[in-house]
């Protein structure tokens, strides 16, 4: 696992990660640099994702998660260069998305743009009072580019999606919550950095295969019909029959202990 980068900061708590976006002079605006280091760290990881069990993503300071694609950066971009710059951001969230443990974005002050849509790759969003989210790229004669005009519709409905996008106004906290966007609310950002590590702790006792597989049946199914949802369902849950978690995790419950899990 890749550690060292200008604008990221990560760190390591036994097998738990805290990822944090640090430009805090910009409001944590994904530039070019910060994109190619995600994709970096996050490629890297899969050296080491059988000794990790959860991630918590946030963005450096008081005031900003990430206030969205770096707007300086764009303004002169070509349509080629836009493609690319568009294309890496999806990257990055397909990376965030696929990882094999659970992500909690962690967003505090502004998530806008670019820094929702990051957020919304992650397994769910935790959120301080002060956090306000939104699609704002149309006031800047752009479109949602890191799937914020796909992601956002699956995750609150099309229509209430449309609204957002269409209008760039803001989301604030309490109406994130209301529309599913926002899991939980806290009164500080150390507070909910505290609540995701409990989280992400309560999670790790259980198997860790088992939330993994269970991540990617519900991700899997987001693009699929019921049907074949469901059959992927039926796959994964009969696979597990064959793990070492699943005849240690109900042996244990036969013989009244606690599983002792090893993710295989
Ligand atoms: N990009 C670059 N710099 C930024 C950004 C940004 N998105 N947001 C803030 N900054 C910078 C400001 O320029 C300022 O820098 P400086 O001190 O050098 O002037 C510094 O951060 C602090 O910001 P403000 O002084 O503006 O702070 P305020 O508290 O007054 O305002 C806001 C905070 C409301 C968040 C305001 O900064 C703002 O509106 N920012 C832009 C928000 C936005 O529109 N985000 C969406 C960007 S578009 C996008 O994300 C598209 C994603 C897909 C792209 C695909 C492309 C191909």
């Amino acid at each position: 696992m890749n550690t060292e980068y200008e604008t990221l900061n990560i760190e390591r708590s036994q097998d738990l990660l805290t990822l944090t976006i640090n430009r805090e002079k910009s409001l944590n605006a994904l530039n070019s640099q910060v994109l190619m280091e995600l994709k970096d760290f996050l490629t890297s990881l899969n050296e080491s994702v059988e000794d990790l069990r959860g991630m918590i993503v946030t963005g450096a300071g008081e005031k900003a998660f990430i206030a969205g694609a770096d707007i300086v950066e764009m303004s002169d971009m070509s349509v080629d260069e836009a493609h690319d710059f568009a294309t890496l951001g999806q990257e990055v969230t397909f990376l965030f998305e696929e990882l094999p443990f659970p992500v909690i974005a962690c967003v505090n002050g502004f998530a806008l743009g670019g820094g929702c849509e990051m957020a919304m790759s992650s397994d769910f969003i935790y959120a301080t009072e002060t956090a306000v989210f939104g699609q704002p790229e149309v006031k800047l004669g752009l479109i949602p580019g890191f799937g914020g005009t796909q992601r956002l519709a699956k995750l609150i409905g099309r229509n209430r999606a449309k609204e957002i996008v269409y209008t760039g106004r803001n989301v604030k906290c309490d109406e994130a919550l209301e529309l599913g966007l926002v899991v939980r609310k806290f009164s500080s950002k150390d507070e909910m950095i505290k609540e995701a590590f409990t989280t992400l702790e309560k999670i790790s006792k259980n198997s860790p295969l088992a939330v993994s597989i269970s991540k990617a049946a519900m991700n899997a199914g987001n693009d699929l019909t019921n049907e074949e949802g469901l059959g992927i369902e039926a796959k994964h849950f009969s696979d597990l029959f064959d793990s070492y978690d699943m005849k240690e995790g109900t042996k244990a419950f036969v013989e009244k202990r606690a599983p002792e899990f090893k993710g295989n």
